[in-house]
């Protein structure tokens, strides 16, 4: 072969090469070499529960464990934050973008621009109501209809005997979230046979301690007859069982608790009788999502939809797990 020639094939290789190693499936990786270290975008809620405290230890942890760099930001539950946020990690040209939403609606203009920029964005704990389905690769995880529904599976059982009404109040999550608005329907579907169940008031306490206290304590001067509370979340939960004995009550006993997430400070309620039942959240999801980053990024394809598995607590169990529980 000539040396022009020999030239041309090396200098051929070599462009094929750059170009491969930026197609890495994102604007963000367009002008990086093979070996560059992936940088994710985190969008985080808050910091509003034990919940949330657990899920972002838990993504922080993974993603240094993947050697990912993540860029993390906390919306203090402003949807404006989460925007503002998104756009940043777009003009920083990201490789990935992944965010919990805060609430269902007004997404679909920032993750246009997201798709427009060639970064791939991941949903994680939260869903968007966007009918858009290439607005996202990926959700990862739980199912708020089917926690709503286990609670109120578990209140069907444990009044089945029961002659007159059960009064229900509701402590709901944030307005317009998916777990608030899902964990609501679940629940409603499963005592809906029921007509003893009677939900008398239902308001929400932004998945927080202290507004689920403020709530309880008016739902505790306006209603004559409480016979169980709902909570979305174990930090409102907790937060009523605060009112609930400043009312001079027994939480567990006068009034039944049935709550979600499954948080230790939950898990040990229960083990003293003051929370009767907790369907479990799971908000380790850091693992599975740094695993999807680098499928994403490999331009492998994953699953449009990933269920994260949870169980849910009596008393005893709750107990029996408190040593070893690990948020
Ligand atoms: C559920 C998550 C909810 C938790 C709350 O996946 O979005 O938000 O149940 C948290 O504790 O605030």
């Amino acid at each position: 072969m000539s040396k022009r020639a020999a030239a041309a094939l090396v200098a051929g290789a070599m462009v094929a090469v750059l170009t491969a190693c930026g197609s890495g499936g994102g604007g963000g990786s367009a002008d990086k070499g093979a070996g560059h270290k992936l940088v994710v975008g985190f969008s985080q809620v808050g910091a509003e529960s034990g919940w949330r405290t657990a899920n972002t230890k838990s993504i922080q942890e993974s993603a240094k464990k993947a050697g990912i760099e993540l860029k993390f930001s906390d919306a203090q539950q402003k949807q404006e934050n989460q925007i503002k946020a998104i756009r940043s990690f777009i003009q920083q040209k990201v490789d990935v973008i992944a965010f919990s939403p805060v609430v269902e609606s007004g997404w679909d203009t920032v993750l246009k621009e997201a798709k427009d920029a060639h970064i791939p964005v991941i949903l994680t704990d939260r869903a968007v109501d966007s009918k858009d389905e290439s607005l996202y690769v990926s959700f990862l995880g739980s199912d708020f209809v089917e926690e709503g529904k286990k609670a109120g599976d578990w209140l069907v059982k444990e009044y089945a005997s029961a002659g007159g009404d059960v009064n229900i109040v509701q402590l709901e999550g944030t307005t317009g979230s998916a777990p608030a608005n899902d964990r609501k329907s679940g629940f409603a579907d499963a005592i809906k046979g029921e007509p003893k169940f009677k939900v008398v008031a239902s308001q929400t306490g932004d998945f927080t301690r202290a507004k689920g206290k403020e709530v309880m304590q008016a739902f505790l001067k306006s209603q004559p007859k409480i016979d169980v509370l709902y909570a979305h979340n174990d930090d409102m939960a907790l937060g009523a069982i605060q009112a609930i004995e400043e009312a001079g009550k027994k939480p567990g006993t006068d009034i039944k608790i049935v709550s979600v997430d499954g948080v230790k400070d939950a898990l040990s309620a229960m083990s003293q009788g003051k929370i009767n039942y907790d369907v479990e959240c799971n908000p380790l999801l850091g693992d599975q999502l740094m695993d999807l980053v680098k499928k994403v990024k490999a331009g492998e394809s994953v699953p449009r939809r990933i269920k994260t598995e949870e169980g849910t607590f009596t008393p005893e169990q709750a107990t029996a797990a408190l040593p070893n529980r690990q948020y």
